[in-house]
């Protein structure tokens, strides 16, 4: 993909005439922004048919990705940059007067998922096309995405997200590759004598149309799909939908994103909109792979299907329907191609983010997968029966007490099931699935998650990009693990100098878009210290809120108690329905309030909870950042991944032994990482033997004593509710997390912190293993993990792996 300066602003121009007839200088933003994706989208969409076609020609197996959430975020400046065309089109933007990142901030978000699991979704798929596998996306196009966040009175509202406003002009509706999606009604079977003849009645007929956006891989002349469906009326059938109220119901499927993070909502719509989108997939690729003749017993040696968590876990129910009831393969035949083309990611052990559906409710979205459901939970009791004893094949099946276990589904029907950090996996072998493990050891596998290391470092910092370019040259940006070259380094004081310089200059981009934001002004030489993920319980937010309230006593007490000025910036958005997350938000933004607008604070303190938290905030926020809070309670984040992120710009983190940080710390080591906290023995310890008492710590501990009254005494103001139920749930309810338990060392660690940051020699050498570690968790790496263990895929042949010296 050649690209000149001159060409591009021929092109921008002659297109920029062609659609609005407009010359540069009168042209409004979006008329900019909408001329250069067009221009953009002509880069590369020969080579995306190319592609498609090498696949086709070579009998490449691909694998397809099903999840019900991606979060791409915006796509202008990392397409450019996987082109190879950022600087030559950054530079002839400039030529003709205008500014690449102004354009880039007219591009709404695709924030079609809550938080990581989507944003992973969408760091593989940038991986898988970047690697040249032959990887596709499925999942939702949803009309409304993510919420918008707002704070009124330091209370969350949530607005609706309407990114396709003006068009989403990434994607193409591909409306000659519909499918047809059966809902509802009632199912008969018919023996023929060799097979089942199945019909339905009265069932709901539902268009699924099909929107591809290309996904450019880096430098290698290779573009994959992502597809994700819509839901429509059919044409033929609209006079089956005469109400407006019947083409709602058709309408409504694909709507709206549920807004819940590791959390499940058990509403019907949601079950159908996994029905929805698992269905029409699967559909799409038995079609496509019919088209060329190949018997469906070996279909397994051609694709591969992901189900990312168990939303898609319908997949395996659903294959299964299409191999026997359109193409009359035997059971155990369609079986054996089922288990061999699935595979499954568990993404958290949290019980209430389990899925499970009662009976009575998936017989009413679809019943012939129920009763496919039905007979691999039948044979799987038979098959054990004799084996195993009673109590496991009861606590292993798929359905028990009317209840559908669709974790259970995806392990049964596949034949790789895996974690997404060491000790996750080790937790699911050891515990949460130790009989599955016991029954399919061979299926167990780990699979750290990685990040784009290009969007999270190439395109959001430029300035550290440049400094790193020019001390260990070009090569890291094909492959990060080159980054671990900088650690050489880590004595040369002016490389040191320019790794805070960068930072500064970071910070300094930050501090004006919180000023414009929330009118707070912040200094850059203040630590910046971030918490972004989103606000669950289990992520302790009130950690870090109980942390800031105690600086803010000291500093009452004595002014000169804080030596490092610090500003904590917190992004994080509450599902609508979760009312003690949301509690947890009002009473930070009180916080806020309070510490802010107390001019005896002098700037020593500052607290920032900025709204609506999301991939292109993260993008300012990630490479400012001085501390990452990475604070769960051990055991309970699956992994997480703003931790890699942060780290990648060179910020140090506070980490309890839980998910990733594990290995980030085994990465950098014991000195470059504060680590505080109850292991993962010591919380499941507590969590059998019930000795914690949280009470003992509030009584015990006068510090924390007087923190928690702060809560209920008026001294943080308007939370006279909030500040209650908070008090409540850690001294009544015995504190879930271990909050009150972690809250000492917690303390002591961020002390050793400001201690650190004061020798600013040392803390940036710190920085710079940490930088030079991150290379570790490039999602590169992860998906080429998936693809030999896992999917069996190669990369594509003809993919040109750009030449190094060609673009830089
Ligand atoms: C997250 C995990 O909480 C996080 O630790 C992990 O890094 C990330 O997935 C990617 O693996 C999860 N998000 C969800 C969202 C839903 C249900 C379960 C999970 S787990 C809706």
């Amino acid at each position: 993909m050649k690209m000149t300066k001159e060409n591009f602003i021929h092109e921008f121009k002659k297109r920029l005439g062609e659609r609005y007839a407009l010359d540069v200088k009168d042209a409004a933003p979006i008329e900019l922004y909408q001329t250069l994706v067009a221009v953009v989208k002509s880069g590369y969409s020969d080579i995306w048919r190319k592609t498609w076609k090498s696949y086709v020609k070579n009998d490449q197996k691909q694998v397809y990705y099903f999840s019900i959430e991606f979060l791409p975020g915006r796509l202008l400046k990392s397409n450019l940059l996987n082109m190879g065309w950022y600087d030559v089109v950054e530079a002839g933007l400039k030529d003709m007067g205008l500014d690449l990142d102004q354009i880039s901030e007219t591009e709404v978000d695709m924030a079609l998922g809550n938080g990581g699991l989507g944003r992973l979704a969408s760091c593989f798929m940038d991986s898988l096309a970047s690697e040249g596998l032959p990887g596709n996306g499925n999942g939702i196009r949803y009309k409304y995405g993510l919420f918008k966040q707002k704070f009124v009175d330091g209370y969350q509202i949530e607005l609706p997200n309407e990114w396709l406003t003006d068009g989403n002009n990434w994607s193409v509706a591909r409306t000659s590759k519909a499918v047809d999606v059966l809902m509802g009604g009632q199912v008969h079977l018919h023996d023929n004598g060799k097979y089942y003849e199945v019909t339905y009645e009265g069932a709901d007929l539902i268009k699924a149309v099909p929107y591809d956006t290309g996904i450019v891989g880096y430098h290698n002349d290779h573009v994959n799909t992502m597809r994700l469906w819509d839901a429509q009326i059919p044409a033929s059938e609209e006079i089956n939908y005469p109400t407006i109220e019947d083409r709602r119901r058709v309408e409504d499927l694909t709507s709206v994103l549920y807004p819940d993070d590791s959390n499940y909502e058990g509403r019907i719509l949601r079950l159908k909109q996994e029905y929805f989108f698992t269905s029409a997939g699967i559909q799409s690729i038995i079609r496509h792979y019919k088209k060329y003749d190949r018997p469906l017993t070996e279909i397994s040696d051609h694709i591969a299907i992901h189900i990312n968590d168990t939303h898609p876990a319908m997949c395996v129910a659903e294959f299964m329907r299409i191999l026997l009831d359109e193409e009359h393969l035997d059971w155990d035949v369609a079986w054996k191609q089922t288990v061999q083309t699935m595979s499954y990611t568990n993404h958290t052990i949290m019980a209430e983010a389990l899925e499970k559906w009662p009976v009575d409710m998936l017989a009413t979205v679809q019943p012939r997968i129920l009763q496919i459901i039905e007979e691999i939970d039948r044979r799987y009791v038979e098959e054990l029966t004799g084996k195993k004893d009673e109590d496991f094949i009861e606590r292993t099946r798929i359905i028990k007490d009317g209840m559908v276990k669709m974790a259970h589904l995806a392990i049964i029907g596949s034949h790789s099931t895996n974690g997404v950090a060491k000790l996750h996996t080790e937790l699911l072998e050891n515990d949460v699935l130790h009989d599955f493990y016991e029954l399919y050891p061979e299926r167990f596998n780990n699979k750290t998650n990685g990040i784009a290391i290009r969007r999270w470092l190439q395109v959001a910092n430029p300035t550290l990009s440049k400094t790193i370019d020019q001390t260990i040259g070009t090569k890291w940006r094909f492959d990060s693990k080159e980054l671990h070259q900088l650690a050489k380094y880590d004595d040369d004081q002016a490389l040191l100098e320019k790794i805070g310089a960068a930072k500064r200059f970071n910070k300094v981009r930050l501090a004006k878009v919180i000023k414009e934001q929330t009118g707070i002004e912040v200094s850059p030489d203040a630590l910046f210290d971030v918490q972004i993920k989103r606000l669950h319980a289990y992520k302790r937010q009130l950690l870090n809120l109980l942390h800031i309230v105690k600086l803010y006593l000291d500093l009452k007490e004595d002014p000169n108690s804080q030596q490092v000025p610090r500003v904590f910036i917190f992004g994080a958005k509450a599902a609508p329905s979760y009312h003690y997350a949301k509690s947890i938000i009002k009473c930070i933004n009180e916080v806020a309030n309070l510490v802010n607008n107390d001019p005896t604070i002098e700037g020593k303190l500052k607290v920032v909870f900025l709204e609506n938290y999301g991939v292109s905030l993260a993008e300012k926020i990630i490479p400012a950042a001085d501390v990452s809070e990475q604070i769960s309670t051990a055991t309970k984040e699956a992994s997480g991944t703003s931790n890699m992120k942060l780290m990648l710009n060179g910020a140090l983190t506070v980490a309890t032994l839980d998910g990733a940080n594990i290995e980030i710390k085994d990465y950098v080591g014991d000195d470059n990482i504060f680590i505080f906290g109850l292991t993962k023995d010591e919380v499941l310890a507590y969590e059998t033997n019930h000795q914690y008492r949280a009470a003992d710590y509030y009584e015990n501990d006068p510090v924390l004593h007087r923190i928690l009254d702060a809560f209920v005494d008026g001294t943080i103001p308007n939370i006279e509710v909030e500040g209650h139920e908070i008090y409540d749930s850690l001294l009544r309810a015995n504190d879930e997390y271990f909050v009150l338990r972690d809250f000492a060392g917690y303390v002591a660690t961020q002390e050793r912190v400001s201690q650190t940051y004061l020798d600013q020699a040392k803390w940036n050498k710190m920085c710079l293993l940490n930088i030079a570690n991150a290379g570790y968790f490039s999602a590169d790496d992860t998906v080429e993990k998936y693809a030999t263990d896992i999917w069996q895929i190669k990369p594509n042949v003809e993919v040109q792996k750009g030449a190094i010296d060609d673009v830089y």
